[in-house]
């Protein structure tokens, strides 16, 4: 073991790691020894290292980015492994991404970064209550481990870590709207203008799988999209962006360019023999591009630039698990299954049960993914396997490789990652359904994953699979407008779910709730480059915001940015909801729309507040501001006057940052900045917003 120290964070190094994307700082100059002060044990054993600490019971432990369970993860084991996992349910122990990241509460916090991109066993309190049990089944890792004063510290330091955040374009922020799939032209441009009809904010419409030509990545189908660049052209001169998904499977065809480039420059990863790795997806046979490699990364990164070429402002990427349907390998597992019901008589019950698991688990097949191989920049042959979970954020980093020499930020998010790909993507949460209890898990989520530096995530509003019904329909929009990633999205074969699909008082519930979050939009936009800027979270837990861990309990409310506090209701039936405030007094907005609503005062303490299904809470706490503008039809036609609001007893500012929507840069010194200020001589606006039409909207029970 090798342990190096910089400033706070200690690297303790075993055997020869795989070198990962996921950590920026490079200087690890001290040798001082790493004192292990009991906090941590580490035990080496042949090709296996395991972590244990101990756990007193009022400790929390935040982190694991995208997991199920709650949002303190004990209690519970999980598993860090990317996977095409389509049911969401709780006995699962992994999803798409892994962020194998633990921030544990106490005297001091304790940070915990596992860099090590295969399959690890988090037991956190599971088999023992007490206890954190790690356990990574190689001799080779780095391990970084730090000591923080608090939740948020610890936080920050694994953002110094691994890098801060992304950034989309500032259309990103607005309402996207998505299925699997809007199949053409016609049926776009229709959707678009059912939005102007109903008079619903839109930024963003996506295409699924089904505008490419037999599922060939990077084609269009010119029969269903005779003309993308005309039709992107259009969109925009409403204001709206048009986005593709790409999947990283490449069609056996020799007919079809991809496919014979990526053979003729070995860009595909390798079976046993050496020979392309076959599996099926979409397409049919496929091979998956090597994205270990430079030189397939450029070559992939070519590819994207044509497709935003021809019209598409972003880049979906799906299936980058990578997601396999199945294999020679699992094929052949069912085949000799199968024979055995040939000879009925000698029937075993295992051999009926091995017939269906080898059914079961066609799709994914953990096997597969150790018969397939990647090679290296520096010609090395790697097992699949022991790389698997960077395979969706070598996707990423092709695809955001294309954008490097832009002026303008990109939007680009993809379903798979792993730590340290929050510096170039945003990510969606994959294939939740339209059920009430993923609502919570979404705003679990959400938290967990912008401590890990995902600021910009999001879940399918509306639930994917499954019908969603109306009244979810509403309450699942109210909390999307409330999450930095906001796209309704669903499967095929699903019911529709547009905002107007169930008639006219859902369709009003819905607009406005979508109304509000572009007179949001402001605060929102401003708080996040406010966050990146700092590389800090977003969406915070209101443990890491009070710095109490107890707080943890109240999973279903969130900060968002200083000044608001998001509690959705989130279960059927319900006209109102219970509430925690922490602090000493708050301002509550209950909201029809952006410019109706009724306002509270409350005290600290336990409320049930009442919310019918047209009103979204809105929560400030005493003396910081929050603003809201008009909503325009998109983003770039947001521009009205401003609205500041606030339960004010002392000296109270608001900076909101802005800038074009674009740039680069979030220095705070090239973006525009404008000051609230409400005190009691007065209000007074500064910089850049000084001439604009501002409204304050503040009350002062109270004074000091
Ligand atoms: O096997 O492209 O998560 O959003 O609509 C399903 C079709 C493949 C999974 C994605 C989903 C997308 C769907 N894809």
């Amino acid at each position: 073991m090798n342990t190096h120290r910089n400033e706070k964070i200690f690297r303790l190094r075993f055997g020869t790691p795989f070198r990962t994307p996921a950590v920026v700082i490079d200087q690890w100059n001290s040798t001082e020894a790493f004192t292990q002060n009991n906090i941590i044990e580490i035990e080496e054993t042949d090709n296996q290292i395991r972590l244990e600490l101990a756990l007193r019971n009022e400790q929390i432990v935040l982190g694991l980015g995208e997991q199920l369970g709650a949002l303190n993860k004990r209690g519970r084991r999980y598993r860090a492994w990317c996977v095409d996992e389509p049911h969401h349910n709780p006995d699962k122990d992994a999803l798409y991404s892994s962020h194998p990241v633990l921030f544990i509460s106490g005297e001091p916090c304790i940070g915990l970064f596992i860099d090590y991109p295969s399959e690890m066993d988090f037991d956190i309190g599971f088999t023992q209550h007490d206890r954190i049990r790690i356990t990574i089944p190689s001799g080779s890792a780095d391990i970084y481990l730090w000591q923080a004063d608090s939740l948020r510290e610890s936080s920050r330091e694994y953002l110094r870590l691994t890098g801060s955040s992304y950034v989309p374009p500032r259309w990103a922020f607005g309402y996207h709207q998505s299925r699997w799939s809007y199949p053409n032209d016609a049926s776009v441009r229709a959707i678009v203008d059912k939005f102007e009809e109903h008079g619903i904010p839109l930024d963003t419409i996506h295409v699924d799988i089904d505008y490419m030509d037999g599922y060939r990545v990077f084609t269009i189908d010119e029969k269903r999209f005779p003309n993308v660049k005309k039709l992107a052209g259009d969109l925009l001169e409403k204001g709206v962006r048009l986005v593709s998904i790409i999947d990283p499977g490449v069609k056996i065809d020799p007919d079809y360019s991809v496919y014979r480039e990526g053979i003729a420059d070995k860009h595909f990863c390798t079976d046993d023999d050496g020979h392309p790795y076959r599996l099926a997806v979409w397409p049919g046979w496929t091979h998956l591009p090597n994205f270990l490699s430079s030189k397939t990364r450029t070559w992939w990164s070519s590819h994207v630039k044509r497709l935003t070429e021809r019209g598409f402002a972003g880049v979906w990427n799906d299936m980058n698990e990578p997601a396999m349907f199945f294999t020679d390998h699992s094929l052949k597992r069912i085949e000799d299954a199968v024979v055995k019901l040939e000879d009925k008589d000698g029937l075993q019950p295992w051999d009926i049960f091995n017939l269906r698991w080898a059914c079961e688990d066609i799709q994914n097949y953990r096997e597969n993914f150790k018969t397939m191989s990647q090679h290296t920049d520096a010609g090395e042959l790697v097992n699949h396997w022991d790389v698997h979970n960077l395979y969706g954020y070598g996707m990423t980093m092709a695809t955001s490789q294309a954008f490097e020499d832009d002026k303008q930020r990109r939007f680009i998010f993809s379903r798979s990652s792993y730590s340290g790909m929050h510096r170039i993507s945003g990510l969606w949460t994959g294939d939740n359904s339209s059920r009430w209890e993923h609502l919570i898990l979404q705003m679990r989520m959400i938290q967990n994953l912008n401590l890990c530096g995902f600021l910009f995530c999001g879940a399918d509003v509306g639930g994917f699979n499954d019908h969603v019904s109306p009244e979810l329909l509403v309450r699942w929009t109210q909390l999307g407008a409330l999450t930095p990633f906001f796209r309704n999205h669903s499967a095929a074969g699903t019911r529709d779910q547009e905002p107007w699909q169930f008639g006219e008082t859902i369709l009003s519930a819905v607009r406005e709730a979508i109304r509000i979050r572009y007179a949001l939009m402001p605060y929102i936009y401003s708080e996040f480059l406010k966050a990146a800027n700092k590389g800090i979270p977003l969406i915070r837990p209101l443990a890491y915001q009070y710095e109490q861990p107890a707080l943890s309990e109240f999973e279903d409310q969130y900060f968002i940015g200083d000044s608001l506090m998001a509690a959705p209701v989130h279960q059927p039936n319900a006209r109102g909801r219970y509430v925690y405030l922490p602090e000493e007094r708050w301002l509550m907005l209950r909201m029809k729309r952006w410019d109706d609503y009724q306002t509270e005062i409350l005290p600290a303490g336990h409320h049930y507040v009442k919310a019918d299904l047209n009103e979204m809470l809105l929560f400030i706490p005493e003396n910081r501001l929050l603003i809201l503008t008009e909503p325009g039809n998109s983003t770039d036609s947001v521009s009205g006057r401003y609205v500041v609001l606030g339960l004010v007893a002392e000296e109270t500012e608001l900076e909101l940052w802005e800038d074009d929507g674009f740039q680069r840069s979030i220095r705070r010194e090239d973006c525009n900045i404008s000051r609230f200020h409400v005190e009691p001589s007065g209000r007074r606006v500064e910089g850049h917003s000084k001439n604009r039409e501002v409204c304050f909207n503040i009350l002062e029970p109270g004074r000091k």
